[in-house]
């Protein structure tokens, strides 16, 4: 909790954003694949709804430190031809009454540093940190390759 308030004051969000009842986020079905063997990376997806009358940010994920070393918020887009990835600086929008979803081949989660992969049918505990409806707790569940979650990115 300390590091997610830490954060918070890091980034400019008001420490109490999560008593503002005027900010609010629904998260639906977040999910991971399954890595290939030991691989170091892997994605996470999920949709967000704004369900608030106020614009709001994701702004972080933080993981586990025994799961991931760490966990960035990336996109993937097409340049010159050729799919590319990176950080997504300043988070992700989440406008208000809007559904942003993150999924393969878009914006995902990304947990590096991994120690053995990701094993489909374990879980991912994560609090996602929002410029106004605060930290949300939420569990990522991995699923296997190629089931209705798709194609990994990674
Ligand atoms: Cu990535």
């Amino acid at each position: 909790m300390k590091r997610i308030l830490f954060l918070a004051a890091l980034l400019g969000a008001p420490a109490y954003a999560q008593d503002d009842a005027t900010s609010s986020v629904a998260i639906a079905h977040p999910f991971a694949i399954e890595t290939v063997g030991n691989a170091p990376v892997g994605g996470g997806y999920m949709t967000i709804r704004n369900t608030g009358p106020r614009d709001d940010r994701l702004l972080a994920v933080i993981v586990a430190p025994d799961v991931a070393g760490d966990a960035q918020l990336h996109e993937m887009a097409m340049e010159d031809g050729v799919m590319r990835m990176g950080p997504l600086e300043g988070g992700i929008p989440i406008p208000a009454g809007e559904t942003v979803t993150l999924a393969p081949g878009g914006m995902h989660v990304m947990f590096t540093q991994l120690e053995v992969g990701l094993r489909a049918g374990t879980e991912i505990p994560a609090t996602l940190v929002f410029e106004g409806a605060g930290p949300v707790e939420i569990v990522f569940e991995v699923e296997p390759r190629g089931g209705a979650g798709g194609r990994s990115d990674h």
